[in-house]
């Protein structure tokens, strides 16, 4: 009889399973480089950075997903040329891939690069377009978030729950400001004047998939930001979602993994944050 080729993949841990292991491992690595001397390459401006560790972290996390699932495809931040255009066709064309790992090896490399402890490892994974598992893993406070489609979202085994506002009034928002200062810079500044006064604080934390998996936790009320990449808001989108909150564009749509310009919230305030926002 002929012998039965077997498919060459390692064991048979889970999705969920490879990525938490993936986020941990990365993560950890990562801040063991905390505060070494890190060669600091631009790569649109001055504050668009990349250092050897994002990279280190990208290629660590992407031979690992390969020894578990040589079959999958895999987009990840550091394959990709810098600039808009460039992510926007990065997750077009790999968007209809049957399983698709969407990867930031270090979400918040500026505050990385500054020792300012809030940066992740962001990890998801896409089936025929679709995010079936979100993880995103701080290493400085040891906090690894996780979702799996219709299973909800936890924190160290505990549910995430979105917050209870249900007013703009009574909410904590945060933003960002990706580097490019033509498009998302003065929009941003225009929603911020706009928003500042009508809601309880705002915060910009400089790492959106932390922002997000936060709202999922209920540690902020929303978020919004313009112009981020696939890999920004892939694993947070599911997490928040899993938690009870709403993700969608900024013209209210629901999330895809092509969305750029993102409203994440409880759910209570998105309404009246896309009124506002869309006022900008
Ligand atoms: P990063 O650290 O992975 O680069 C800060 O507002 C957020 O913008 C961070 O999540 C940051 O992710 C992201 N960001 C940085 N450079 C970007 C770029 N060129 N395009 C889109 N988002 C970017
Ligand atoms: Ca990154």
């Amino acid at each position: 009889m002929k012998e039965e080729k077997l498919p060459s993949v390692v064991g048979s841990k889970s999705f969920t399973a490879v990525a938490i292991n993936c986020a941990a491992k990365a993560g950890e690595w990562v801040k063991t480089k905390l505060g070494t001397t890190l060669q600091l390459n631009q790569k649109v401006s001055a504050s668009d950075l990349v250092t050897e560790i994002d990279k280190g972290s990208e290629r660590l996390i992407r031979n690992l997903i390969s020894t578990h699932f040589p079959q999958h495809s895999f987009l990840g931040e550091e394959g990709v040329e810098p600039g808009a255009d460039a992510s926007t066709q990065a997750i077009a064309s790999a968007k209809d891939a049957e399983y698709l790992w969407i990867v930031d090896p270090i979400d918040g490399t500026t505050n990385f690069v500054h020792g300012f402890p809030f940066f992740c490892v962001s990890i998801a994974l896409a089936y025929k377009g679709e995010v079936i598992v979100g993880v995103i893993y701080d290493p400085s406070s040891d906090e690894l978030f996780v979702a799996e489609k219709g299973k909800g979202a936890y924190v160290h085994g505990k549910r995430l729950e979105i917050s209870k506002e249900m007013k703009l009034q009574e909410s904590l928002i945060a933003t960002g400001f990706p580097p490019d200062q033509s498009y998302a810079l003065p929009l941003n500044l225009r929603a911020i004047a706009r928003l500042a006064p009508q809601v309880r604080n705002i915060r910009s934390g400089g790492s959106a998939a932390l922002h997000m998996a936060y709202v999922a936790a209920g540690r902020l009320t929303g978020f919004f930001e313009y112009n981020l990449n696939s890999w920004d808001l892939a694993a947070g989108s599911l997490i928040i979602q899993e938690a009870g909150g709403k993700v969608t564009d900024i013209e209210g749509h629901s999330y895809h993994l092509e969305v750029r310009d993102v409203v994440a919230s409880n759910g209570h305030i998105h309404q009246e944050l896309l009124q506002e926002l869309g006022r900008v």
